[in-house]
């Protein structure tokens, strides 16, 4: 049975009923067929990420970040490159608007495996190259939340202070806003309360800090626990296990996602998380981790084999020039 993952087809894509607000159940691409290409790297100067608590005390580079954002929001509603199309790649390939290819009972879904970092890896490297085409600027890179320093463990300002920013986003926990302390072990749901590690202040950054470390250092030897079981070709989601970066980032998520709604829009459900410039924060240092501990490792690749290797996902790609819309990649 063994077979890296394929890509979705196009041509098959439905209603993403899979944990969706009813309201969001249209996540297909605005097309069906598509020339796909396979992607070559671009030879464009390294783009270099941040952290947002050193970026938010730099005015021109707050200011770029805040511009091609708008220019993102501003492109007509079927524009690929439009920031709510972007954000419905995320819940095409989460909530169940794709059968994996060849298996018409099974749903691809990228989250719950060893796919979350790299499927998260791509998704981002392709909207931060939009992000920078629009500003005509290809060193243009995404701030990261560093929510695993002190000094970045609480939402940064730049995304809640001004309601008329592009940046700002009003469906999320206020009661969550600076200063309060992100809680790794933070849960809408968690049977008993409360919902988190019940700590503050210092306890709580001390609390998060060594989650930290015991999720880097148990996982050291085995992949698998880090970054999610493997999923190939035919198997269910619903079968594998999260890696431990990916149970970090689900408490950062509804921690940011408003608590009291049913459906937790935005960050707080996979159908609608990338229509808050958080995301992609969130997930910038989510990356970052994923590359520390490759670091760690000494480089070596995590799962040496072609099911791992050769798996494949479908993302727009640009034009080479800064003029037209992105041709489909
Ligand atoms: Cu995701």
């Amino acid at each position: 049975m063994a077979a890296p993952l394929a890509p979705p087809e196009l041509s098959t894509c439905h209603p993403a009923t899979k944990g969706s607000p009813p309201d969001m159940t249209h996540c297909c691409p605005p097309y069906s067929q598509a020339h796909i290409v396979d992607y070559d790297f671009p030879r464009t100067p390294l783009r270099v990420r941040r952290p947002a608590h050193e970026v938010k005390d730099d005015p021109e580079y707050i200011e770029k970040y805040t511009e091609a954002v708008r220019k993102m929001k501003e492109l007509p509603s079927d524009d690929p490159w439009n920031f709510y199309q972007q954000a419905l790649v995320h819940c095409a390939y989460c909530n169940g608007a794709y059968f994996q290819k060849g298996y018409p009972d099974v749903t691809l879904q990228v989250h719950t495996s060893w796919h979350f970092l790299a499927w998260h890896r791509y998704y981002l490297h392709f909207f931060e190259r939009i992000l920078g085409k629009l500003i005509k600027d290809d060193t243009f890179a995404l701030p990261y939340w560093n929510f695993d320093a002190k000094e970045g463990m609480t939402i940064p300002e730049i995304f809640t202070s001004d309601p008329n920013s592009p940046l700002y986003n009003d469906n999320r926990n206020k009661d969550h806003y600076y200063p309060a302390i992100v809680d790794y072990r933070y849960a809408y749901k968690c049977g008993t309360p409360p919902c988190g590690s019940n700590q503050t202040g210092d306890e709580l950054v001390q609390a998060n800090m060594s989650y930290m470390r015991s999720t880097f250092k148990n996982s050291l030897q085995l992949p698998e626990l880090f970054m999610g079981d493997p999923l190939r070709a035919g198997e269910p989601d619903s079968s594998k296990g999260t890696g431990g970066l990916e149970s970090i980032h689900n408490a950062i998520h509804q921690f940011v996602g408003p608590a009291d709604t049913e459906y937790h829009t935005d960050m707080g459900n996979f159908a609608t998380a990338a229509r808050d410039c958080m995301f992609y924060r969130l997930h910038a240092n989510v990356d970052r981790l994923w590359h520390l501990y490759t670091n760690f490792r000494g480089n070596r690749v995590e799962f040496d084999e072609p099911d791992w290797l050769e798996s494949s996902y479908i993302f727009y790609e640009l034009q080479s020039d800064f003029t037209g819309r992105g041709t489909i990649l």
